[in-house]
This record gives C-alpha cells, sequence and structure tokens, in this order.
C-alpha cells in the first residue's frame, strides 16, 4: 500500500506538495475541479461543504478541456517535487452534465470525456475517479460536535425535501442563466441505464489509453437525495457497477467512510471483497459514528471503524495502490485542513509501518491477519 494525499485544485502548489511530502506521502490525488468557485458558503479551508442544500460553486468552462500540455505540466511539477501524480479525482459538471441527465448534449459530453481520458492517457495520468450522481454530495451539516468541539460534517436527518434546481448537479452549477424550475425524479433503473451507457461508450477508450476509471460510492448513501436515485448506497451495489461491464478500466474509488455509513453489509467485507478482486484504485479513508441518515465524521483514531483491521485487510490482500486521508474534522489552529492532514496520515504511516515490519513477530503477524478476517 502507498500513502498519499488529495489535494484541491487551490492547493496545487510547490508549498503543497512539500507538505505532502514532509507529512510522509508519496502520492498526491489531484482535484482538477474548482468546487470553491464562486460559492460563497464553501470557505477553501475545508473539505467542500456548502451548506445542506447550496450548490458548491460554480462549474468549469465547457469549452475547456484539460489538455495534454496542462496535465504533462502538472504531472511534471509534482514529479519535481518527488512525489507521483496517482489519479484526478472527478469529471468537471461542465464536461459531463447531461451524461448525468441524458440531457441533449450527451453525444458531445461523451466525447469530452474520451477526450479528457485520452490526455490522461498521454499524460501518463493512470487513474480518474468519478461520482456518478445527480443531486451530489449534499444534505450535510457542518456542526462544532467533533472530538474536542472539532468542526464536523454530518448528517442530522433525512434530506429528501428540496429538490435540484435545474441548472445544477452533482452539487455545482453548470448553468446560472437557466430560468428556474426543477430536476424531475428519475428511477434507480434508469441511473443504473445511464451508468451502464457511460461505461459501456468510454471503458474501451479508457483501456487503450491505460487509465482506469475508478467509481466513488454515493455520499452520503441515502437510498435518495434531493428526489433523485442514488447509484452505490450499500456496499453490494459496487458488484453490480463492477458486473455492469467486464473490463480492466472498471474500478472503485473506495470510500471506507462512506461504505461505513451504509445501513447493510459490513465494511471490513467489503474492503475485503473488493481489494480480493484486484478492483481498487485508491482508497478514501477516513472514520465515522452512525449510519445514514444519523452519523457525523470523525477523525481517524476513534469512530466507528477499527482502521488497523482495515488496513491489515489490504495488507493481506497485497493491496498496492494509494490510500488518500478523505476528510477530517477541522483542527482549532492557523491550518485547520492541514493539522486535520498531518494527523491522519501519522496514523496511517503508523499502521502501515507495524504491518510492514520485518521486527513484527509472526505471532503478531497472524493476529493482525486474523483480525483482518
Ligand atoms: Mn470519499
Amino acid at each position: 500500500m502507498k500513502v498519499g494525499l488529495g489535494l484541491y485544485r487551490h492547493m496545487l502548489t510547490r508549498e503543497h506538495y512539500d507538505f505532502a511530502r514532509q507529512a510522509g506521502c508519496t502520492h498526491v490525488v489531484v482535484h482538477l475541479v474548482d468546487y470553491f468557485n464562486k460559492g460563497e458558503k464553501n470557505p477553501r479551508s475545508n473539505q467542500p461543504t456548502g451548506a445542506k442544500y447550496e450548490p458548491w460553486g460554480v462549474a468549469g468552462d465547457p469549452e475547456k478541456l484539460w489538455t495534454v500540455a496542462e496535465l504533462k505540466n502538472l504531472r511534471h511539477e509534482i514529479e519535481n517535487a518527488g512525489l507521483t501524480l496517482a489519479a484526478i479525482e472527478n469529471l468537471d459538471p461542465a464536461h459531463w452534465h447531461d451524461i448525468l441527465l441524458d440531457g441533449p448534449k450527451r453525444p458531445e459530453q461523451i466525447e469530452n470525456v474520451k477526450t479528457i481520458i485520452r490526455h490522461m492517457g498521454e499524460a501518463g495520468i493512470p487513474v480518474l475517479g468519478y461520482n456518478f450522481s445527480l443531486a451530489g454530495v449534499c444534505g450535510r451539516v457542518t456542526t462544532p460536535s467533533g472530538r474536542g468541539h472539532a468542526l464536523t460534517v454530518g448528517m442530522d436527518g433525512p434530506a429528501d425535501d428540496e429538490p435540484v434546481p435545474n441548472g445544477v448537479v452533482w452539487n455545482m452549477t453548470y448553468d446560472p442563466t437557466v430560468p428556474g424550475g426543477e430536476l424531475p425524479a428519475i428511477s434507480h433503473e434508469e441511473l443504473w441505464r445511464r451508468l451502464q451507457r457511460f461505461l459501456e461508450d468510454v471503458l474501451p477508450v479508457a483501456e487503450q489509453a491505460g487509465v482506469r476509471l475508478a467509481a466513488h460510492p454515493d455520499d452520503p448513501p441515502m437510498p435518495t437525495m434531493r428526489r433523485q436515485p442514488r447509484l452505490v448506497f450499500q456496499p453490494h451495489m459496487y458488484q453490480r457497477l463492477l458486473d455492469s461491464v467486464t473490463s480492466r478500466a472498471n474500478t472503485l474509488e473506495l470510500c471506507v467512510g462512506t461504505i461505513a455509513e451504509m445501513t447493510e453489509g459490513d465494511v471490513y467485507e467489503a474492503v475485503d471483497r473488493y481489494s480480493r478482486q484486484g478492483k481498487i484504485a485508491y482508497i478514501h479513508l477516513r472514520n465515522v459514528v452512525g449510519k445514514v441518515p444519523h452519523y457525523r465524521e470523525t477523525f481517524i483514531d476513534e469512530g466507528d471503524v477499527d482502521m488497523i483491521r482495515i488496513l491489515s485487510i489490504l495488507h493481506r490482500n497485497r493491496f498496492d495502490g494509494v490510500i488518500v486521508p478523505d476528510h477530517t474534522p477541522q483542527m482549532s489552529c492557523a491550518a485547520p485542513w492541514h493539522a486535520g492532514m498531518a494527523h491522519t496520515l501519522g496514523f496511517i504511516l503508523a499502521a502501515k509501518a507495524m504491518l510492514e515490519s520485518p521486527l513484527a513477530t509472526a505471532a503478531t503477524q497472524a493476529e493482525l491477519t486474523q483480525r483482518g478476517r
């Protein structure tokens, strides 16, 4: 297993690359979508939160796809800082809203995504994380309910009341000029049909380009949010996604925190099942207390999930992808995001060192392996 850091668009700077190395990372996962663009209720010092139903911000320029030169330049900057660029996380709603919505621009946007994937392949970036969701990450509240009164994110009950306004998808505004109205509800089967078509269209190009697509589950994992169906809101639904199109490029951006929030199944069984299949491109690691619709995100060393058990399962199954901290509560200091990340990375590095230590006794190894089952 490799340890990395996820960096938002405004953090793609030498200072942040140095911070990642200082905190022990060898890899980074980058976000090229600026979630915070014109998002007044979405401060850049935290994970993108927004208000309960406000979009995070305004999507990018639909005419500007990420170019090979821009991607190569990014990769070189990261490599010059001594790190490896492991993945790009998330497509810009500006580039694929009508794939999600099955709108009139779907054919050209499928070509957009194919072009982006080809550009990534040419630039030597091996993974594209995505989240096939209409309502996106929403319905959460930010409260000072974490350990030591840390500001943290969670759900305080179902959040299905507010429909998605027209011009918004996946929690971002892609068209601010829409006169009004709301997105009509669709069925779960219709959402799966859209995903299937998307994967069938783009996976052959991804295979050719040497890029793997990696799916994030629905966060929060409710059956519906804002009157729209969710795709992966129980652990077994990941299997349906993998089985829907057989391809070496069809993989998972497995989010341990989101899976732990699901009402069915077992997070250890899910991590074991998907890592044994070799289907996890990379891992989002965070801890949580509770399940939807009542949960909150916690620091890595507390919460419901036994992280040592999760990491020992990944170790046993020889997971060789990257693990990045997902979100953490905000720590009370001048750099709440940095402090939360450094704390989480320290925990992960210690666990990794323990699992990989030649000094660990056979008995300890056996016990950890047992624990991982
Ligand atoms: Mn996640």
